[in-house]
């Protein structure tokens, strides 16, 4: 019997992770199968059929016969599909988001807030299509007229981690079909699930409204086919969010056959808690950063760099904060806890392992420290380390576990050099009510990170502004603001409206 949650969504237990276009899901059996585990027993949920060579090739092509008919729909018309969408995610919102938590294991409410997202960058993308504008420019030639204008680039690889298994797809596709491209998805093989959902809510609203396909799905059951994607010359954009590790392959190959990637990787988001901090605001801050997502959003907050005058003060309430969150721990389907298991083994594996080494290092654990060994699936509890360096090996690596480093600081210059000394460069903040720490904080001497934030923790981006980080967070920027030009190709016109043919720069060429 498959679970309840999938049952609700039309989710058999064994599915096809191959979306082919014109309402085919293939059948192929030969490429594998993908078991997505429930995190919180261990027990496999499905079984879903890898995407096999044949199937690649037919979705490639139809994708790439469907850019040639989506590119030249009007783009309002094209955010129209795209409302559609939207609209059929906030009617299946609280199965969606309960099948997200059941799949990747967070929480009732995070689950909810990742389809959230997903309405919320939908109608985003709809004022969107209104709003591809390009610039005029004067130009240095009597008679002639300059312009630049947006084009779609033409099919776009989406490829998602687990950790948001659904928003992540829709920060991409969304902007990417208002804009007149058509996307492939691969998502991560430990949340094929949630991905087959999402893909048969918005199929479905796009066939109701008279659309044509313009998203796929493929599944790698282990084939190595994310590669032979990524290698593909016939996607000229392939965004990628994941580890830094594989962020990195995926950037030097695609940049090997001059395509474009879009990297959103890891990050060692910093918290700075200045003296003159609001600790009413600070600590739940602080605490959902950490252990919200059991640690792992890529925004998550890895270090707390503390002023030594409340040092004392902050690490108290911290544990007391802790000690709540430890009584919320558990199935994370149910909207009572706070944090679910780890999303696999050898997550728990690797939080151990950041633990040892903490400790080997000189670390103190003030809070947690262990796996939750009472009962089955991958529940660890929220940690808290003292003692350690900023430079120390474990507080530069990005753990994807809810284990926070915390640290003192004497002056701000010291703390933002500290806050910055990291090779990730993604989400950053600091708990001020000084003006001017506030704007030093912001100011181009301050936070090297893609987002700041003042009296906000790093975690829990707003789609309207760009999202994405620096240095070894890949550079690449989604979902608000101008991200959308990553998915477009800029062309610059120039027209002679005059009966002379100057040259630029008074160049004379006279036959
Ligand atoms: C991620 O963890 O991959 O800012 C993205 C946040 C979310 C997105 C996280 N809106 O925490």
């Amino acid at each position: 019997m498959p679970h309840p949650v999938l049952t609700a969504l039309d989710l058999t237990g064994n599915e096809s992770g191959t979306y082919l276009g014109n309402g085919e899901w293939s059948n192929d059996a030969s490429a594998g199968l993908l078991e997505p585990v429930n995190p919180t027993d261990g027990e496999v949920l499905a079984q879903v059929r890898g995407t096999s060579q044949a199937d690649y090739e037919t979705v490639v092509a139809r994708a790439q016969a469907a850019f040639k008919v989506w590119r030249t729909t009007p783009a309002p018309r094209r955010g129209e599909a795209v409302r559609l969408c939207a609209d059929a995610l906030r009617r299946n919102k609280d199965a969606l988001g309960s099948l997200v938590a059941l799949e990747m294991g967070k929480s009732k409410p995070e689950g909810d807030g990742e389809v959230q997202e997903m309405i919320d960058i939908g109608e985003f993308a709809v004022g969107l299509s209104r709003q591809l504008y390009g610039l005029t420019m004067h130009s240095e030639r009597p008679g002639h007229r300059m312009y630049e204008q947006w084009h779609p680039v033409g099919v776009v690889g989406i490829i998602s981690a687990f950790n948001f298994p659904v928003a992540v797809w829709a920060w991409n596709a969304f902007v990417a079909a208002a804009c007149g491209d058509i996307c492939i998805w691969k998502p991560s093989p430990r949340t094929p699930l949630s991905a087959i959902a999402s893909m048969k809510i918005c199929n479905e609203a796009l066939k109701e409204g008279g659309f044509p396909d313009i998203f796929f799905l493929i599944n790698d059951a282990g084939t190595e086919l994310a590669q032979q994607f990524v290698d593909d010359r016939r996607i000229p954009l392939i965004s990628f969010t994941g580890s830094t590790r594989i962020g990195r392959q995926v950037g030097e190959r695609v940049a090997r056959r001059m395509g474009r990637s879009l990297l959103e990787l890891g990050g060692n988001n910093a918290i700075i808690v200045e003296q003159s901090a609001d600790l009413a605001l600070a600590i739940p801050a602080i605490v959902f950063g950490a252990v919200g997502t059991a640690g792992q959003r890529c925004t998550s907050t890895r270090r707390l760099i503390v002023h030594a005058s409340i040092y004392d003060t902050v690490l108290e309430k911290l544990v007391a904060g802790y000690k709540q969150v430890e009584k919320r721990i558990g199935d994370p389907t149910d909207p009572a806890n706070l944090m679910g298991p780890l999303n696999s083994a050898e997550g728990v594996q690797a939080y151990l392992a950041a633990i040892e080494k903490a400790k080997a290092a000189g670390g103190t654990i003030a809070s947690g420290g262990a796996a939750l060994s009472d009962r089955k699936g991958n529940f660890v509890l929220p940690t808290l380390i003292t003692g350690l360096g900023n430079d120390s090996e474990i507080v530069q690596t990005e753990t994807f576990a809810p284990i926070l480093y915390m640290m003192k600081y004497e002056d701000l210059d010291e703390a933002i050099a500290m806050q910055n000394a990291v090779p990730q460069g993604l989400s950053s903040a600091i708990f001020t009510t000084n003006l001017k720490v506030s704007e030093a904080y912001l100011s181009a001497a301050g936070s090297d990170c893609g987002i700041s934030n003042v009296n906000i923790g790093t975690s829990g981006a707003e789609i309207g502004g760009a999202f994405g980080g620096e240095k070894e967070t890949g550079g690449g920027r989604e979902s608000g603001s101008d991200a959308w030009k990553a998915y477009m190709r800029r062309q610059t016109n120039t027209i002679n409206y005059s009966d002379a043919m100057p040259l630029a720069q008074g160049i004379k060429f006279e036959l």
